[in-house]
């Protein structure tokens, strides 16, 4: 997958994308990331990028300009654009999982007050990662970027996209690995049983009882089985 991000703060956005899994995922060649600087087709002597919005009012703008000139040739190359914005669909596991299908994505970051409204007819899509408010776009570009590029294939093993929460329609559930003894904390028995029949159904279990306790919305989305329902039903979640 090609990544282009467009954005006027270039070095917070390339930090990120040279860590971790992400960065692994660029050195073995399955995402190829270019970060470009929007300022290199800002206005004039100060490389302008914003200006005073029309009707007045405080703050600035993204002017079109610059943004055009910097996104039309990525469209033109074949990218899905996506305008990362606080009035866009909210990120979710299917839209990460949608994301994860181009072979190209435009990922355009802003700042200020939020952009001209012209610049929309550019854009193929536009995101938001959810209800707070910060000050641009490069943080959701990020955010949207691991949880998209975790998905392409040979990024993490397969294996780990089984326990993925949100793909079981389930919160995890509760994870321990050695010793066995940390203070006066130890492991459930079960896990150290070797029972393996006995661990899958605890870790269903306790995956329910997390679920039901701190996501219950989460539960109506999902089929149970005659064994989710009895467990649910001795813990008092739902009705005899
Ligand atoms: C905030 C943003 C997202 C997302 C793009 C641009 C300017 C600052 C701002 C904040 C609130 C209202 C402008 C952005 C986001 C999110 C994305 C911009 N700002 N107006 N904030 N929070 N979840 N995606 Cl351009």
């Amino acid at each position: 997958m090609k990544v282009d991000i467009v954005t006027i703060f270039p070095d917070l956005v390339a930090g990120p994308l040279g860590t971790s899994i992400i960065g692994r995922a660029a050195d073995a060649g399955l995402v190829d990331f270019t970060v470009h600087d929007l300022r290199d087709h800002g206005l004039g002597r100060h490389r302008s990028v914003d200006d005073e919005p029309y009707g007045g009012g405080a703050g600035m703008v993204m002017r079109p300009e610059p943004l055009f000139a910097a996104v039309e040739p990525l469209r033109d190359a074949g990218a899905h654009v996506v305008l990362m914005d606080p009035a866009g669909e909210q990120l979710d596991d299917a839209s990460a999982r949608e994301l994860a299908t181009y072979d190209h994505l435009a990922l355009v970051c802003g700042r200020y007050e939020g952009f001209d409204e012209r610049i929309r007819t550019l854009v193929d899509r536009e995101v938001s990662i959810g209800d707070y408010v910060l000050t641009g776009g490069e943080l959701p570009a990020l955010v949207l970027v691991d949880a998209v590029v975790r998905l392409l294939p040979g990024v993490i093993q397969e294996e780990s996209h089984r326990g993925d929460s949100f793909a079981s329609g389930l919160l995890e559930y509760p994870q321990y690995t050695r010793p066995e003894t940390f203070r006066d904390l130890t492991v459930p028995p079960v896990l150290l049983s070797g029972h393996h029949g006995e661990v899958a159904r605890w870790r269903r279990q306790e995956a329910l009882r997390r679920t039901s306790e701190r996501r219950p919305d989460l539960l109506g989305a999902i089929a149970l089985d005659d064994d989710d329902h009895a467990f649910l039903r001795s813990i008092g979640f739902e009705p005899e």
